[in-house]
């Protein structure tokens, strides 16, 4: 049986590298207690997740509740509320540690009461200090009975709103998405639940500051406003790619089967990328990323059929890198670390055997004298 050799690889990377979590913040937490009050949550009092936020207290006289709410609102069971009972301007601040670097991403949940029938609900995104322009708001997400959401910030350099053309709903539950798209950039989507996106994006209101406080605040609402599952997520790590090539000795490939093959990449104990290479030829090419933050000695290790395992080592810079070939030894049919003549008897005991085994060394779709001559030819060799 003659096919093609097709020089082709399934590379399955499994992806290690995910966008870091900053600060995170939600009101079913153990640490909230239902009707209960905080002057500013996460400043001090109620503070559960410390590590992204600054615990630091706002204007006396804001109390945010939390509220046990019905399941049937799509918000979790307890929310965080803006507190209707305190009138205009309760604000619910959380400040993060330092400023969010650009292509990070802050996601939330929120919905109006609907038993409101005026007033407006904010959003207002804020740097740490007053930037050139004197002030420290960047935009404004606002969401007001009777209107649409809307986004008061920077667009071709004019302060004006610019509506989602998703309706405003009372009572909705609206999921919010907003990205730090450049210095002075942002784009931010708004998914009513069950619903289709709307996306809008423009500029901050000031220059060259970077976003650190999340006011979620109402005005004059004469109902509750709600939020929850506040996620502050920063930009995936950049790559450093590793590029070179499997060589799996002793191979012929002359028929339909293939040889799956792990890798690993590890520094000390640590896994820094892992998944498996597809070989149907007796050279693949490899590409692993692995994170640019990693550096130094470094160890790749391919293992799998019928091939002694392979440690390589490498010198990982940060930077994209050629590490050439890793040529694995044929011939540990039983999987043992060490070519032997269990092996050697293995084989014989499958002559003939047709298809896809892992007796089939050189990897020809039938078990036979060739196989044989080929374990002896490695006798003795043993894993990295
Ligand atoms: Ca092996
Ligand atoms: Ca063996
Ligand atoms: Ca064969």
């Amino acid at each position: 049986m003659n096919k093609s050799l097709t020089l082709v690889m399934a590379l399955c990377a499994c992806a290690l590298v995910r966008a870091q979590v900053i600060a995170t913040d939600n009101a079913e937490h153990s640490a909230y207690t239902v009707n209960a009050t905080y002057n500013a949550i996460n400043g001090g009092t109620g503070a559960w997740d410390p590590a992204g936020w600054v615990a630091e207290g706002w204007e006396a006289g804001d109390r945010p509740l939390v509220k046990a709410v019905s399941p049937s609102l799509n918000m979790g069971t307890q929310v965080f509320t803006t507190n209707a009972a305190v009138g205009g301007g309760a604000d619910s601040k959380r400040k993060l540690q330092s400023g969010i670097p650009i292509g990070s991403t802050v996601t939330w949940r929120m919905m109006i009461d609907p038993a409101c029938s005026a007033g407006e609900f904010y959003l207002d995104v804020r740097s740490g200090q007053p930037g050139s322009s004197g002030q420290r708001d960047m935009l404004l997400l606002i969401g007001e009975v009777g209107a649409n959401w809307r986004v008061y910030a920077k667009y071709g350099g004019i302060e004006m709103s610019t509506l989602f053309s998703t309706p405003f709903t009372l009572g909705e539950r609206v999921d919010g998405s907003m990205t730090i798209t450049g210095l002075n950039t942002w784009q931010m989507t708004l998914t009513p639940f069950g619903g289709s996106p709307s996306t809008i994006s423009g500029e901050f209101r000031t220059t060259d500051q970077l976003v650190q406080v999340l006011n979620f605040s109402n005005f004059g609402l004469n109902g509750d406003a709600y939020f929850n599952n506040i996620s502050v997520n920063g930009p995936a790590p950049a790559n450093q790619t590793l590029t070179g090539n499997l060589i799996l000795g002793d191979t012929a490939f002359s028929g339909a089967s293939t040889r799956n093959i792990a890798y690993t990449v590890m520094q000390g104990t640590t896994t820094l990328a892992s998944g498996s290479v597809t070989a149907s030829a007796s050279s693949s090419a490899l590409s692993i990323d692995v994170p640019a933050s990693a550096t130094g000695a470094a160890e790749l290790v391919l293992d799998g059929s019928s091939f002694l395992k392979r440690v390589v080592s490498i010198n990982l810079t940060g930077s994209n890198q050629a590490i050439g070939n890793a040529t694995m030894q044929n011939g540990d049919v039983d999987g043992t670390g060490e070519v032997d003549a269990a092996d050697i008897d293995q084989v014989i005991a499958a002559f003939g055997n047709m298809g896809d085994n892992v007796e089939d060394v050189d990897v020809s779709d039938e078990v036979d004298a060739a196989d044989i001559d080929i374990v002896i030819a490695n006798f003795g060799g043993m894993d990295d």
